[in-house]
């Protein structure tokens, strides 16, 4: 049995540079069904006087020679993880053979097996996993792959870069051999080998060069590309014009695999995807969907230039590929859809996870100053957060300064492994600007809490805006310095027009700030935080007058939507402070929904938000301690008395909806879907007696899957047995051969509001359809009952809560970086009521006191902390 070793913390402090750069990989891999070996022949060059450290996971080593001399036991020291070199030349040439097991690779990090597939994972630290190597992103090699394997079980190889021979071999095999010509980090390296099919198509670049596009995947998914293969086309246009950035190599590849711990991975021209981020079909694929899957295949392809061109130096540094990437793929989505809608997307993303993140255990800086395990800080705070910062970058900076500051980024780095560091400054060169105080943004962790304070002076007309910034406490610092903060503001009249100003963002830069505002007639009504221009916590006092005028006037989506969310807020800090009989949505706030739901002018798809009552983690977020049930009741609450109050044109719009329905998949279609399945969400919720005939017809005359699933959600949570357990079959039974669409019924079946659901959970883990194995699967089940299902994960009695240990302790020795991410819930039981965290911390006495991979000890170490 492998022993675990205890977590050692790295510190970026204690960052050094290698000491041996190495120039050129050649690797060769011999595939069999049983082992895999691997002859890695390194040519490396001292830089520094020191020992070579080769990093090395789960490895048996076979040899080890040194300018063609074998090393002996004694010339090195091996220990779990490490393979240390002493005395090495300034040159020399380092031949290693090591033995590995794909098979019994169920982490799915490094080379494994993914159903009949060979495919690898390298980032961050899988390429150990491979052979022994300096496996640091600091280190840039050029990489020659060959691959050996039997013919009819492998007839497809691939590996990064160009195909430059390939061959017959005796016995039914056959070899490929590729380079690579970019120098590359380790975690960029890829290997597929399998039976796969591949659809085709070209792009040319401004330049006038054309590429080869390929996209593989298990021949029953051959016509499920055709949506990839346009999304790529379009990320690749939108770089070269929006960033000035064109494709380098001849061939980009796309290799699809089911057993993937992520979504995708950005290897150098072999992006290996998660089969559930790129199979897409109108039948089976819904509408966010869509739209998710052209996000992801371009934040990957974006990737070729922030982060695989210009990498970073140490996996500190994992936001500036990370941040900057999802930045990036944020504007993408914007240019491609509904800008306003998916800007609110982002930002309910930041505001469900990665605030709730901030407030944990587990909070950290964009750029983290120590970690145990990296797998655990790909977290959203890395990604999501980061991505704010650099958007925050382009609202100081202006469109076009920012783009200055990324040309000069790339023009000064291109080919290197850089820092945050080196990015900020490129901003700051290019623009001439200091950016001192702004920096902070990556090292303080913590969301920032600014109040508003506003002051009419009707004599003078003048309006004084006084702010105050605060950050909580968080693990790496208590005492935080104020933020530079971009507000971007406008000021409406009572006549609903827009009230020109000179300053459109305010810079909140000290801890307490006043901005005067002159030559204003009248009182204006004040939007703050349009486009959610920083991500922080505002706290103002608006009148629920004030929230109706904006919520009215508003014409930035996001700060329409704002106004919604405050105002439906405001009417959640009442129920709380008030017993059931006595909870009311006020009527002007029914009549400003009901405006909202009959506006035509405004996009379905946004309206549909204005009118989404506030989620699970937005009501959360506004108590100090939280009582899920009580969180829970008040949104039960809200959603009938909404949908009762506003049934008549719920359903009106429904029906009209219902015939301007061509089941297209376009960005508007996509809204107007969105708009109508909220009316029946409403209408479903206010009377299911009235609705429940809709809903069924729904679900069994659907020609997308974004209406199936809304039936079937709604239907699966109605409390006649036999309705639910008629849809829940009816869906099975159609999609029973269809694995992505099964993901999606297993979350559906977690997702049930009803109680009693454990046991049902419970059941589906033995159903012939799931297995711990499958990280799609676990998340679909699991993590969907976990993570979503507030009210039956909280049950009063720890059930939910015993139920994720007993999984955890499974999982751990199957996959430790999916069981971290699935641990998440109980890194945060500081915030609920005490009878909860009592609970939650006993299951984490229960596990600290076993032997854990050092992802999950990371995790619950921290949270008892
Ligand atoms: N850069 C990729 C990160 C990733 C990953 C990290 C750890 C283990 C498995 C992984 N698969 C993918 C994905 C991305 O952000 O583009
Ligand atoms: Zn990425």
């Amino acid at each position: 049995m492998k022993t675990i070793p205890k977590p050692k913390t790295i510190y970026l402090k204690d960052y050094q540079a290698p000491n041996f750069k190495v120039e050129t990989v050649n690797l060769q891999f011999d595939l069999y069904d049983e082992h895999v070996f691997v002859f890695a022949n390194l040519q490396i060059k001292r830089l520094t006087a020191g020992n070579l450290t080769l990093y090395g996971d789960e490895l048996e080593l076979i040899s080890i020679e040194l300018n063609d001399l074998s090393l002996k036991n004694t010339d090195y020291n091996l220990d779990a993880n490490k393979l240390i070199l002493k005395h090495c030349p300034d040159l020399f040439q380092l031949k290693i053979t090591t033995r590995i097991f794909p098979q019994n690779n169920t982490a799915l990090s490094g080379l494994y097996r993914s159903k009949n597939l060979f495919a690898t994972q390298c980032e961050a630290e899988g390429f150990r996993r491979i052979t022994f190597f300096p496996d640091r992103p600091d280190v840039l090699a050029v990489y020659t792959t060959k691959i050996t394997a039997d013919q009819s079980k492998y007839p497809v190889l691939l590996s990064n870069g160009n195909l430059i021979a390939k061959g017959d071999l005796p016995d039914l095999r056959h070899w490929v051999e590729w380079h690579d010509p970019f120098p590359k980090p380790s975690y960029l390296f890829a290997l597929v080998a399998g039976k796969l099919s591949c659809v085709q198509d070209s792009f040319i670049t401004s330049s006038g060069k054309i590429i080869d596009l390929k996209i593989f995947v298990e021949p029953n998914n051959i016509n499920k590309c055709e949506h990839a293969l346009l999304s790529l086309k379009k990320a690749m246009r939108w770089d070269e014009e929006r960033f000035g950035r064109e494709y380098d190599l001849n061939t980009y590849m796309i290799v699809a695999v089911d057993d993937f711990n992520m979504g995708a991975m950005e290897n150098k021209g072999l992006n290996i995807f998660n089969s559930q981020c790129i199979l897409a079909s109108p039948t089976t694929t819904t509408d966010n969907d869509f739209i998710y899957i052209e996000g992801v295949i371009a934040h990957e392809y974006f990737h070729n230039w922030t982060g695989n061109r210009i990498t970073c130096r140490d996996w500190f540094q994992l936001s500036l590929k990370e941040g900057l990437t999802i930045f990036r793929d944020q504007e993408f989505t914007r240019d491609m859809n509904s800008r306003d809608l998916n800007r609110i997307l982002d930002v309910k993303v930041l505001r469900n996870s990665q605030f709730p993140e901030d407030s944990s255990a587990m909070a950290h800086p964009v750029r983290p100053e120590s970690y145990q395990e990296i797998n655990n800080f790909y977290t959203t705070t890395v990604y999501n957060k980061g991505a704010e910062v650099i958007r925050m970058q382009q609202t100081l900076l202006g469109k076009d300064g920012f783009r200055k500051g990324m040309d000069l980024y790339f023009k000064r780095h291109d080919g290197c492994a850089v820092t945050i560091e080196d990015f900020v400054k490129a901003m700051e060169d290019a623009n001439n600007v200091d950016f001192k105080q702004f920096r902070l943004w990556y090292s303080q962790a913590g969301t920032p809490e600014v109040e508003v304070f506003k002051e009419y002076d009707a004599q003078n007309k003048t309006l004084i805006i006084t702010m105050t910034q605060t950050c909580p406490p968080t693990p790496e610092c208590k005492n935080k310095l104020p933020f530079h903060i971009p507000i971007k503001i406008a000021f409406w009249g009572s006549n609903g027009n827009q009230i020109v100003i000179d300053k459109k963002i305010l810079e909140l830069r000290e801890q307490k700030q006043s901005f005067i505002f002159s030559n204003l007639n009248e009182k204006p009504y004040v939007s703050l935080l349009l486009d959610f221009s920083a991500p922080i916590k505002l706290k103002q006092e608006l009148s629920q007058e004030e929230l109706i005028a904006l919520m009215r006037f508003e014409t930035n989506g996001p700060a329409k939507w704002e106004a919604a969310r405050l105002l439906a807020l405001a009417c959640f800090a009442k129920f709380f402070s008030s017993s059931q009989e006595n909870f009311e949505i006020p009527a002007e706030q029914i009549e400003a929904y009901r405006a909202i739901i009959l506006d035509e002018k405004l996009d379905p798809a946004l309206r549909a938000e204005l009118l989404t009552p506030p989620s699970f983690e937005d009501v959360a977020s506004t108590l100090s301690s939280i009582d899920v049930i009580q969180v829970e009741r008040a949104r039960d609450f809200f959603r009938v008395s909404l949908g009762k109050n506003l049934f008549n044109e719920a359903n009106i719009l429904y029906q009209k909806l219902c015939l301007q329905e061509e089941h297209a998949i376009e960005a508007m279609a996509f809204s107007k879907r969105k708009l109508r399945n909220l009316c029946l969400w409403l209408m479903m919720h206010a009377d299911e007696s009235k609705t429940l005939n809709l809903c069924q017809q729904q679900l069994k005359n659907a020609r997308t899957m974004t209406d199936q699933l809304a039936s079937l959600s709604l239907l699966n949570n109605c409390p006649i047995k036999a309705v639910r357990d008629e849809a829940i079959n009816y869906f099975y039974e159609k999609w029973s051969k269809d694995e992505l669409v099964l993901n999606k019924w297993f979350a559906i079946v977690a997702s049930s509001e009803l109680p009693d659901l454990l046991p049902k959970v419970k059941k589906l883990l033995t159903h012939p359809d799931f297995t711990l194995n499958n990280p799609n699967k676990v998340r679909s089940l699991i993590g969907t009952f976990c993570h979503t299902n507030y009210r039956n994960f909280h049950a009063a009695d720890g059930s939910g809560y015993k139920f994720l240990t007993k999984i955890l302790i499974e999982c751990d020795k199957i996959n430790p970086q999916m069981t971290a991410k699935l641990a998440t819930p109980f890194t945060r039981w500081r915030r609920y009521i005490p009878k909860l965290q009592t609970l939650i911390k006993k299951e984490l006495h229960t596990l600290a006191a076993l032997d854990l991979s050092p992802d999950l000890r990371e995790l619950v170490d921290k949270s008892l902390a």
